[in-house]
């Protein structure tokens, strides 16, 4: 029999090697569920795109990164997000790192599956050449790279594909795209990871577009969207529930089947933004319809939508914008947001018919284009030579960089707070900047900082503490 300090030194790798994960999330009926409590999911998220579309080369991504995951994950939790959503990524990059980071921070990610560069995406105006076995490197590719970590909470099969400029046969093509990511999860995968599209607010086949993705058809079983994300720019400034044009998509998303979300949202034409919205879109109303939203965007670009402005890579400013939305999301009662709803839950999905689609410059027939025989291949044998991601320690917590609040004040005692097993990120529970935000030069202590409102549920000491904890508990076992 082993002695009792060889079983503690055993219990203790093991707890040393395995991560705190978050919980799965999981689709039911129209909203998301933590799939081990219930609770409902709604996403409190930022679009996260460092550096822009142009940022993104084979050598780099924006989950490649170690050390801007870091801060920005110590950053998003101060913010009070428990979502990312990353456009653009290269398979061949590790992002175990990264995905660990956010992991621990208690965020989850959603990954669009296409690339902007030629061969990693579906060409609008002529799917057919582009729907082939080496654009599947691309979409598997970032399947395997990112279906191992707990925190993946679905893929985007495509972003405002379909279009003024784009064939009638597209919406076919992207639901062929998503049986095939389907088949292959089904496949390759031990757990259900949803995947849906997101669309542009493109008024007249809006409708259109989430009726077709969402019913469900017996010739093509595993095809339909398992959420759908609209990009929503309506509400500018101090604007209301009807000003902002809410009223009329809360009526019009009320009957999806399944979970919708803004998967961009903060207009700009009145700056700074207040995020005004966040009251609205969490709303007692508003839910019904919608599973929350990602803010565009987290880093501030040539394009002015940011919250933060990396400076270079040792110092960050966190602008106005990140402290009205932080506001914003403090205001929020998370228990009703949480709280399951058996209604909605139990909503099942329409059958796939011509007569869900209204305008008839969209494509009413749901026959899908075949799958390549390569491509078959691919979810019968798993993609050959795949970069498969998975779960590491994260053993630094310490953000190097400096940060500023957008006054100039340097803030002090940003970290990441790994928290424990199965929880997330919810606003309101780490320091506050204002508070920890030193106001004379030089007090670079706060005695706030890293005591939780939630010390119950949370981990204090990251990963030190998981294993005092870890030891305390074996020893209790023993
Ligand atoms: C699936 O695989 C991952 C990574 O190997 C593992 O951590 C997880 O526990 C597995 N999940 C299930 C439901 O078996
Ligand atoms: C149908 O959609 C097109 C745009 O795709 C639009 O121009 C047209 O007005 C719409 N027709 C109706 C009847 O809504
Ligand atoms: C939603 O469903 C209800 C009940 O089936 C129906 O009366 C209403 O017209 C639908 N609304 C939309 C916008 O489709
Ligand atoms: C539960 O969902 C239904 C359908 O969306 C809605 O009418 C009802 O108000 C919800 N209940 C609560 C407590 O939010
Ligand atoms: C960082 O960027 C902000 C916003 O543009 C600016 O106010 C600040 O001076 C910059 N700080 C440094 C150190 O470059
Ligand atoms: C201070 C604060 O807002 N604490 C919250 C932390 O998160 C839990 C779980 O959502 C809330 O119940 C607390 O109110």
């Amino acid at each position: 029999m082993p002695s009792t300090y060889t079983r503690l030194f055993a219990a203790l790798c093991a707890l040393a090697t395995t991560a705190n994960a978050v919980t799965t999330i999981e689709v039911k009926g129209k909203d998301f569920v933590n799939s081990e409590t219930g609770d409902r999911f709604q996403i409190l998220g930022v679009d996260y795109q460092p550096g822009g579309s142009s940022g993104f080369t084979k050598k780099k991504d924006p989950l490649s990164d170690k050390d801007a995951c870091l801060r920005d994950a110590a950053l998003m939790q101060r913010l009070g997000v428990n979502t990312i959503r990353v456009y653009n990524l290269e398979p061949s990059l590790s992002h175990d790192d990264c995905a660990s980071i956010f992991n621990a921070a208690g965020i989850y990610m959603i990954l669009d599956v296409n690339s902007p560069l030629y061969g990693g995406y579906i060409d609008r105006t002529a799917p057919k050449s582009t729907y082939n076995s080496q654009y599947y490197e691309q979409v598997f590719g970032v399947i395997e790279a990112f279906k191992n970590y707990p925190n993946t909470l679905g893929f985007f099969s495509g972003n405002e594909v379909i279009n003024e400029q784009s064939v009638k046969e597209v919406p076919a093509y992207i639901r062929a795209i998503q049986r095939d990511m389907k088949d292959y999860i089904k496949k390759n995968v031990n757990r259900t990871i949803p995947v849906g599209y997101s669309a542009a607010d493109v008024r007249p086949i809006l409708m259109d577009t989430l009726n077709y993705f969402m019913c469900e058809d017996s010739n093509e079983a595993n095809s339909e969207s398992d959420f759908f994300g609209l990009n929503s720019y309506s509400w500018c400034g101090e604007s209301s529930f009807k000003k902002s044009g809410y009223d009329v998509l809360t009526e019009d998303f009320k009957n999806s089947s399944i979970p919708v979300f803004f998967s961009e949202y903060g207009c700009n034409e009145v700056t700074p933004r207040v995020f005004t919205e966040v009251q609205a879109l969490y709303g007692e109303e508003m839910s019904q319809a919608f599973s929350g939203g990602l803010v565009y965007e987290y880093t501030q670009e040539d394009n002015n939508y940011g919250l933060v402005k990396i400076n270079n890579s040792d110092t960050a400013t966190l602008l106005v914008d990140f402290e009205n939305l932080q506001k914003q999301y403090a205001k929020l009662d998370m228990s009703r947001i949480q709280a399951s709803n058996a209604s909605q839950t139990s909503i099942s999905a329409p059958k796939c018919s011509s007569g869900l689609i209204q305008n008839s410059t969209f494509l009413s027939k749901f026959d899908l284009p075949s799958r390549p025989s390569k491509v078959q291949d691919m979810i019968d044998n798993g993609l050959s030579k795949a970069n498969t991601g998975k779960l590491v320690g994260v053993s630094s917590t310490a953000i190097p960089q400096k940060i500023y609040d957008h006054t100039g004040n340097e803030v002090s005692d940003v970290k990441l707070k790994a928290l424990a097993n199965g929880e997330s990120n919810t606003p309101g529970n780490s320091t506050s900047s204002s508070s920890s935000t030193s106001t004379g030069s030089g007090s670079g202590s706060s005695a706030s900082v890293t005591v939780d409102a939630n010390a119950a549920g949370k981990m204090t000491t990251p990963f030190l503490g998981l294993l005092v904890g870890a030891a305390v508990a074996a020893v209790s076992i023993l």
